[in-house]
């Protein structure tokens, strides 16, 4: 498709910011549904998102494989072959390449350009949008695929970093070429999904391996043995149940929990749900079992326990044992699905630091000080975390109507109606922005992505210039996001979730924690509704 060039601005229909699960199927319906002249950013040097980045060994997801995939390509549903039951990064790498190609998506987006800046101009009811490239272009819809936990990788200020003589990595931006860990001693600071992935694997290649750990984790067993042949074969005679079953589902999942709370049954059937479930493994525990453990302190108590109590069967020495044993409540942070973490802590070349008991002092050219010893290391693996959402979005200057920047307008903390769109800003939409679900991610995704092209084909067929979320509309949804958080485990934890992560943040409640299935219903009736909640004009 021609693009129309003046004085050096291109002017196109659509801009894409971010070439990941969202960004691709955003660029694909945008230009081949709706026929629109699109372009797409991408700050990486390809596509992928998160799979691009998050190459530190052990990267996997941490949703099953057979739903964290695209559900709206039935013929590559049938045709693509997952490696196990939680694929490995490179798979997802792979599989995200193969849907670019196969779409031809990567025509359509300038790679290696970061989006720096995007102006609204209230005249033109356009976006006037700048890459670090050089490029200007002004585009009627902008839409961000950039995630919650793309780039903005978090470092903390550890005294002594750049006095460290060893190589030092962020498991958010590993190297492309390999790093050979084999032999070496090696420090792990994190212990939250990244760390829990990469610490088993680093361990098998350590001469030795330190983990200093700062909060004990609940962790669910993957069990990759539970999916074979069979399992693959079931799966795709009946993936059009299988999603539909996810759509309605409170997490994204195609199962429910069993509809009981948990201590309305005996002990022993609660038992042995838990025993059941674990041995399945996975994220099933954590969403498949008593309606109540996210909301009901009691009930949440008895599933806590449960896994306390694996914890020490697992790990042999009881004084490392009890160092692993979380206090917080299960649920509180987000659940996390382990390969032999737990087990990784009886080997003899493993070592576990308390941090909170035996602090960081600093780091020496010679590896990590803390209060009680020196740990002499090779190499550093920093498994910190993110500057969730703010972080990817304050990394674009965004400004909307009156020049309102975007970190002015979240001072208090990111907000969106919906997820879908934030009141100031208008024609921007958020795939996954504030407001919206977290569960399994990319059928979230996809509820949006849809969403979106129906909207703007109903823009575009209804010569509707600009669209935003009404700011009444937009308030009282985050009122229910706060609400729902407050009565949820998930208010019971500081993480990255609450942006309790990074010190001096503006801590805030940025998703939506009720049921995933209600929440596409909602938004399915606001359009229906013409667009309720939403300035038309
Ligand atoms: O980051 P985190 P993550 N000194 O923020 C510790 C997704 N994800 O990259 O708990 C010492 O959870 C911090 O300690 P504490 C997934 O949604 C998905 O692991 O704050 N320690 C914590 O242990 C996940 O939830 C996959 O006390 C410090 C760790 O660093 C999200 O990404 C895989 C410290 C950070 O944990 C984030 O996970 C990986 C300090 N100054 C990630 N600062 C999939 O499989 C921080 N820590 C899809």
């Amino acid at each position: 498709m021609q693009q129309a060039k003046e004085r050096d601005v291109t002017n196109v229909d659509a801009v894409v910011i971010g070439a990941g699960f969202s960004g691709l199927y955003m660029l694909h319906c945008l230009r081949d549904r709706l026929g629109l002249d699109v372009r797409g950013f991408e700050a990486a040097g390809g596509v992928g998102g998160v799979w691009y980045y998050n190459r530190y060994p052990g990267a996997r997801c941490d949703s099953d494989g057979f739903v964290y995939c695209y559900s709206w390509d039935s013929e590559l549903l049938q045709e693509w072959e997952w490696g196990g039951k939680y694929p490995v990064q490179p798979e997802l790498l792979r599989y995200l390449e193969h849907v670019a190609d196969r779409h031809d998506l990567r025509r359509s987006f300038t790679f290696d350009t970061r989006v720096t800046s995007a102006v609204y101009d209230e005249a033109a009811a356009r976006w006037t949008v700048t890459t670090d490239g050089g490029e200007t272009l002004s585009t009627r819809y902008l839409v961000t695929g950039i995630g919650h936990l793309s780039i903005a990788r978090y470092v903390p200020d550890l005294p002594g970093l750049s006095e460290f003589g060893g190589e030092w990595y962020h498991t958010g931006s590993w190297p492309h070429e390999p790093v050979d860990l084999r032999g070496k001693r090696i420090g792990v600071i994190g212990t939250g999904s990244s760390g829990v992935q990469c610490i088993p694997v680093v361990a098998e290649q350590a001469e030795h391996l330190t983990v200093f750990q700062r909060t004990p984790q609940f962790s669910i067993p993957a069990r990759h043995e539970t999916v074979d042949e069979n399992f693959w074969r079931d799966v795709k005679a009946n993936y059009d149940e299988i999603w539909a079953q996810a759509k309605v589902s409170a997490s994204g999942f195609p199962w429910q929990h069993n509809g009981k709370r948990a201590l309305e049954v005996s002990d022993e059937e609660r038992r042995e749900t838990y025993e059941r479930l674990w041995l399945h493994g996975g994220v099933r525990f954590a969403n498949g079992s008593f309606r109540d453990l996210v909301s009901d302190d009691e009930a949440n108590r008895t599933v806590s326990e449960f896994l306390r109590e694996k914890i020490r069967e697992i790990v042999k020495d009881p004084v490392t044992a009890e160092k692993l044993v979380p206090r917080h409540p299960f649920l509180s942070r987000r659940p996390i699905v382990d390969t032999n973490y737990f087990e990784t802590y009886n080997r003899d070349n493993v070592t576990l630091v308390d941090i909170r008991a035996e602090p960081i002092v600093t780091l020496t050219p010679a590896g990590v000080r803390t209060a009680e010893a020196e740990y002499p290391l090779d190499v550093l693996i920093l498994a910190t975390g993110f500057d969730a959402v703010t972080g990817p979005y304050f990394g674009i200057d965004v400004r909307g109507r009156d020049g309102l920047s975007l970190v002015d307008a979240w001072r208090d903390g990111p907000s969106g109606y919906l997820g879908l769109q934030t009141a100031g800003f208008p024609n921007l939409f958020t795939v996954t922005g504030p407001g919206s679900t977290l569960g399994n991610l990319p059928i979230t995704i996809e509820t949006h992505v849809e969403w979106i092209t129906d909207c703007i084909a109903h823009l575009e067929a209804n010569g509707i210039r600009e669209m935003e979320a009404d700011a009444a509309a937009e308030r009282e949804w985050m009122r229910q996001v706060n609400e729902q958080a407050e009565s949820s485990m998930i208010s019971r934890a500081d993480s990255w979730i609450n942006g309790a992560n990074i010190p001096g943040k503006q801590r805030a409640y940025v998703f939506y924690f009720g049921h995933f299935g209600y929440f596409r219903r909602l938004c399915a009736e606001v359009a229906a509704d013409g667009y309720r909640g939403f300035v038309l004009r």
